[in-house]
């Protein structure tokens, strides 16, 4: 795309991925910038992509490419099982994976767990595509308080919970490890799923691993996969599916299921639901049991 000069500004917001390889975009304005009680929220006008939100100066999302992220979180964990209708998420306080929940046509019910509430604020602000549904639907209850505070309250409850965190380094770190993941497993129904995003395996290699380990102790069946994220370090995403059931599901039964709920995904199709769970070798190698 190119520019008009009167938006070609100065002005970037840049991204420190690794202390040796920096992401910027042209911004043309600051939209939004404050400390909340958790972390740093930023919100910009970008030139080329839509709005940008960012906590902690990481980008969570951007209009333009949020689809990519959003759908690969919520669908594969939502069409591996047969008939969803109790779903919690914890974090994701823009509503992108709550937005998507709601496309299933089968949910009943969806607890929504936010620790910082001006994440919600400024996504019902800055981003309607991303809020709207969400903030909307009379399926949805926001609490805005510390996911693990709420979830302990749950037991054998969900048909499956997501979780939508910063990095798996920094303040999410509790949420990555086995104490969460055993609460996590305690809230679902027995033959419920869970999920999370888990960063990058290029440059959290480590944390992949711990992950994998862990999860192993408290899931019989896990499931990592992968996809493509243009803004997110590396744009080689990870995510990974738990659960007390076999989580392989035929490419059929889920191309069935995705026609029966009559999703219209941008990024997700069933085809890739299957093909995302095909890891790189180095990938493969990292979440071995
Ligand atoms: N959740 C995952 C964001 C991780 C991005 N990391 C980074 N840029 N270093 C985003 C929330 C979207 N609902």
């Amino acid at each position: 795309m190119t520019t008009p000069d009167n938006q070609r500004s100065d002005q970037f917001f840049i991204e420190h991925q690794t202390e040796n390889l920096h992401l910027g975009f042209r911004i043309t304005r600051t939209l939004l910038s404050e400390q909340t009680p958790y972390q740093k929220l930023d919100v910009f006008e970008t030139v080329e992509f839509g709005n940008l939100m960012t906590l902690d100066d990481k980008v969570m999302l951007t209009e333009r490419d949020e689809f990519f992220y959003h759908e690969m979180l919520v669908h594969p964990a939502m069409l591996s099982h047969p008939n969803p209708k109790r779903v919690a998420v914890i974090g994701g306080g823009d509503g992108g994976a709550v937005r998507e929940i709601l496309q299933h046509p089968g949910v009943e019910e969806v607890v929504w767990v936010e620790i910082d509430g001006a994440v919600v604020e400024a996504s019902r602000q800055f981003f309607p595509s991303v809020s709207q549904l969400a903030l909307s639907d009379p399926r949805v209850s926001l609490s805005v308080a510390p996911g693990e505070e709420v979830l302990g309250r749950y037991d054998d409850s969900f048909d499956v919970l997501i979780v939508d965190s910063t990095d798996p380094i920094g303040p999410a770190v509790p949420l990555f490890e086995a104490p969460f993941f055993k609460m996590c497993q305690k809230s679902l129904k027995a033959d419920g799923i869970y999920v999370t995003q888990c960063g990058t395996p290029l440059y959290f290699p480590e944390e992949i691993h711990s992950m994998a380990g862990q999860l192993r102790q408290v899931f019989d069946s896990v499931r990592f996969y992968t996809g493509f994220i243009p803004f997110y370090p590396s744009g080689l995403w990870a995510y990974v599916l738990g659960a007390q059931v076999p989580l392989a599901v035929e490419t059929g039964a889920i191309a069935q299921r995705y026609a029966a709920a009559e999703l219209n995904c941008r990024y997700y199709t069933p085809e890739l639901h299957q093909a995302s769970g095909v890891l790189p070798g180095f990938v493969q190698k990292l979440v071995a049991g």
